[in-house]
């Protein structure tokens, strides 16, 4: 059994004073990093997604999408949360990078370069189970979390790492609902001993 922790888009523009902030986005900071080192001490591969929009995407209401912009190639609000303590050997896949598609879960991400897909490069390390957390809980989280269950993988929530947008009252709360009903199992810290 070969697990992998995905973070998914622990990205300025959804943390508090971001373009697109989920609320208390920030907190999921903390939490991931101790995930992340206790991964590290494990030699679990470490996966961190993140949204990389171009200026104009059919995903901005400009274009007649349903968000601000958010998340720009190369500007500050797609960096990571600077608190966010990615070691050199995670790896970094882009997803959202194009014009006419939302691009939400992980799964449609690549690998720097026109790499591997995220879900190539699961399969290349033999990876079975997945433990994914991150933001927002409504959209890419649970995006990503549905797509690792279709792939067949075992998959963890993590609840005390990942907040919701919440565009409408409970949306984080029916997203969890809808991950656990499709198989997903939820975990927090204390669970996690890889
Ligand atoms: C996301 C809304 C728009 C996310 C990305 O990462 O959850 N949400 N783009
Ligand atoms: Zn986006």
């Amino acid at each position: 059994m070969a697990d992998a922790l995905i973070v998914v888009d622990v990205q300025n523009d959804f943390c508090p004073g971001g373009a697109l902030a989920v609320p208390l986005g920030n907190e999921v900071v903390p939490v991931l990093n101790e995930y992340i080192r206790r991964a590290r001490t494990a030699s679990m591969p470490i996966f961190a997604s993140r949204d990389w929009h171009p200026a104009a995407t059919k995903h901005f209401a400009a274009q007649g999408g349903p968000w601000p912009p958010h998340c720009v190639q190369g500007t500050w609000g797609a960096e990571f949360n600077p608190y966010l303590e990615l070691p050199g050997e995670a790896q970094v896949v882009s997803k959202g990078t194009d014009t006419e598609d939302d691009g939400y879960s992980a799964f449609e991400a690549r690998l720097p370069e026109g790499g591997q897909t995220l879900r190539e490069a699961l399969r290349a390390l033999g990876v079975t189970r997945v433990h994914i957390g991150g933001l927002a809980t409504d959209y890419c989280v649970k995006a990503t979390v549905l797509d690792a269950l279709s792939e067949g993988l075992e998959t963890h929530v993590l609840t005390d790492a990942s907040r919701p947008v919440d565009v409408r009252p409970g949306d984080g709360d029916r997203a969890l609902r809808l991950m656990l009903d499709g198989g997903a199992a939820p975990e927090t810290i204390t669970e996690f001993h890889p």
